[in-house]
């Protein structure tokens, strides 16, 4: 038997980032103890995801990176598959029904390749470095672009969370979407069914427990 199945998990985690986010969730909704590193994306001389010893452990020097049976795993949607397909007992992410589960990633994939990398980090540095209105414009548009898909989306899919009753990975991917969105002051009035889902979800205990603000980086 392996000795390292046993050590103790670790997440790099940035208390921000929404890819680290869905992770955190996913652990604890699976009810995994882990230990947290921070990374400090915003650091003013250069943030610690480009240290040389972090882009070792993740060479496109992003978060999540997660320590789990002796393996480095990044990308988040492919962590919280892996912890999902390997801890079968508990609680279960991605719904068994194929047509659910192929609803639920459609939902978290527009998030996750259509909505979260216009935001990311890198990007909106860059289009800050042309001018403060492009990056507004920017923001605007490619955000509106996915919510509007999302919200679309539910309108087949929803119950009382994203896909139907249960939580599934959609629903990890949109309560950290939808803080980022308010934290780019996007309007959220035009989005009523991605509002309530949102406001279902965000005080479940295992979202609370992941919150930005409940992290021990969060800016006191
Ligand atoms: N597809 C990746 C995206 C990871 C990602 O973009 N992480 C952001 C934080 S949410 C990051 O580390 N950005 C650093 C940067 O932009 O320099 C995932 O889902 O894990």
């Amino acid at each position: 038997m392996n000795a390292n199945k046993f050590k103790k998990p670790i997440l790099w985690s940035y208390y921000l980032s929404s890819c680290s986010w869905r992770v955190r969730i996913a652990l604890n909704l699976k009810k995994i103890d882990y230990e947290y590193k921070a990374v400090d994306l915003l650091k003013k001389m250069g943030g610690d995801q480009f240290s040389e010893g972090f882009s070792r452990l993740n060479p496109k020097q992003e978060v999540p990176v997660l320590f789990i049976d002796n393996q480095y795993l990044t990308q988040s949607i492919p962590i919280i598959e892996y912890l999902d397909e390997t801890r079968k007992d508990g609680f279960r992410i991605l719904p068994e029904d194929p047509v659910k589960r192929a609803k639920s990633r459609i939902i978290a994939e527009i998030i996750n390749s259509g909505v979260q990398p216009y935001q990311n980090a890198n990007v909106i540095k860059r289009i800050n470095n042309e001018s403060k209105e492009m990056r507004i414009k920017w923001l605007d548009f490619y955000l509106n672009k996915g919510l509007n898909s999302v919200e679309e989306a539910l309108k087949e899919t929803k119950g009382k969370y994203c896909v139907g009753n249960k939580i599934s990975i959609a629903d990890l991917c949109l309560v950290p979407q939808v803080y980022s969105a308010k934290r780019y002051k996007i309007d959220l009035a035009k989005y009523p069914l991605i509002n309530s889902i949102n406001l279902e979800l965000e005080n479940l205990p295992e979202f609370v427990k992941a919150n930005p603000e409940n992290q021990p980086d969060a800016l006191k």
